[in-house]
């Protein structure tokens, strides 16, 4: 092995010795070919942490609308209004999805879409209300940043005060969507016209000030550099800081705060984008950006290998590679499709509880916010 891909052996003891690591710990990280010993550092953090659970959830993802004003390069979910495959969803529709799913045992719907130009704040009150008062005790995780901002462009109202009325019509928490990579250049290359940094992180702190919790992503594999990657982890790991604090802080239960509970690297799937001609992340780049994660991230308490857009497959092993969650049932999901599947996209409570032994560790239910979920009497599958 050749120096430029040694991992160097002060970030191994630092990571043993619970240190955070630093910018240039990320890069070294990142030049490195040693997959072998960034998984080891990665699976002792996730073990520390986790021991030997790894946590999945029965959800149903629903995209209530593919319209959307911005036409981001990197996305091949998005359509303009009349374009063909176009669709808004009705409220009815959006809430007998939810209450199909609540019926069929699920415990979160996680709602995104497009920003849709003509849909009135009304409609996403009216879908938060309508699920909230059928479906008792079903967590609501919905809506990226992206869409908070737009709402409060179209509610003229401002992000706490959008917030505030969505929280009272029902929102649980915050999904992690429209991070993508915090970085000017790239969001003029890959996303332009989408919010900057600045708003996805003010939507984040004032929903972590009013005690929503929430998630992160990272958009990785695309126009972006190593060090955009790891720059954008360190900016999630500052808030975290904050947030931290703050909900430290707060004695209160009149004034709760929350956090991150987890980030999901999202790894891109070219096809059907304008960025199309990209190959996109291989697997060991998947599983080296999961790892790296991990050690960066030091105050996020988990990490999701989301199967869908890390493959099924791939997911299993980045448990091992400092993972600790796999997102959960799924369901229908339009953001990105699997060849072969379109939208259906579904796992079954018994082959995520299969993947997950198979790898050597022990499913655990949990719900958005990571209580775990122990249901009595159930029969134990396979
Ligand atoms: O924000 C869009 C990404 C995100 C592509 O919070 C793409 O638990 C890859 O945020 N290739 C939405 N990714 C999905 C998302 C998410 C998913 C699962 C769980 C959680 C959570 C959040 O999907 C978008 C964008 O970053 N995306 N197009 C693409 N071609």
């Amino acid at each position: 092995m050749t120096a430029r891909t040694a991992l160097p052996p002060e970030i191994a003891e630092k990571v043993a010795a619970g240190e955070r690591l630093t910018f240039e710990d990320g890069l070294a990280l990142q030049n490195s070919r040693d997959i072998h010993a960034i998984g080891r550092l990665a699976h002792m953090v996730r073990t520390r942490l986790h021991g030997n659970k790894a946590f999945y959830n029965r959800n149903r993802h629903i995209n209530y609308t593919n319209v959307c004003a911005l036409s981001c390069r990197f996305c091949s979910f998005y359509r303009k209004r009349g374009e063909e495959g176009a669709y808004e969803m009705p409220v009815e529709q959006v809430i007998e999805v939810a209450q199909k799913a609540h019926q069929a045992g699920a415990t979160e719907v996680h709602i995104v879409g497009g920003l849709h130009p003509w849909l009135k704040f009304d409609y996403y009150l009216d879908i938060l209300r309508g699920i909230s008062q059928s479906c008792p005790g079903l967590h609501i995780k919905a809506f990226t940043a992206v869409e908070i901002v737009h709402l409060s462009r179209i509610a003229r109202m401002s992000i706490e005060e959008v917030l505030v009325a969505l929280r009272e019509a029902g929102l649980g928490s915050l999904p992690g969507g429209g991070a993508e990579i915090f970085d000017d250049r790239v969001h003029d290359v890959a996303f332009k016209g989408k919010v900057r940094e600045d708003k996805w992180f003010e939507v984040h702190r004032t929903a972590h000030s009013l005690g929503i919790f929430s998630n992160a992503t990272m958009l990785y594999g695309h126009v972006e550099t190593p060090e955009q990657r790891i720059r954008h982890l360190i900016k999630l790991r500052e808030l975290q800081d904050e947030s931290l604090q703050a909900m430290k802080d707060s004695n209160s239960p009149d004034t709760p705060r929350a956090a991150f509970n987890c980030l999901v690297p999202l790894s891109f799937a070219p096809e059907g984008s304008e960025l199309g001609e990209l190959p996109g992340p291989t697997g060991l780049s998947d599983l080296k950006t999961l790892a790296i994660s991990r050690l960066m991230l030091d105050n996020v308490p988990h990490i999701k290998a989301f199967w869908i857009m890390q493959g099924v497959g791939l997911s299993q092993v980045a448990l091992s590679w400092g993972c600790d969650d796999m997102d959960g049932t799924v369901v229908w999901y339009d953001i990105t499709k699997r060849v072969g599947h379109g939208t259906h996209q579904e796992m079954t409570v018994p082959q995520l509880k299969r993947l997950i032994r198979e790898a050597g560790f022990v499913p655990v239910e949990r719900d958005t916010v990571y209580r775990e979920i122990h249901r009595e009497n159930e029969v134990v599958s396979a």
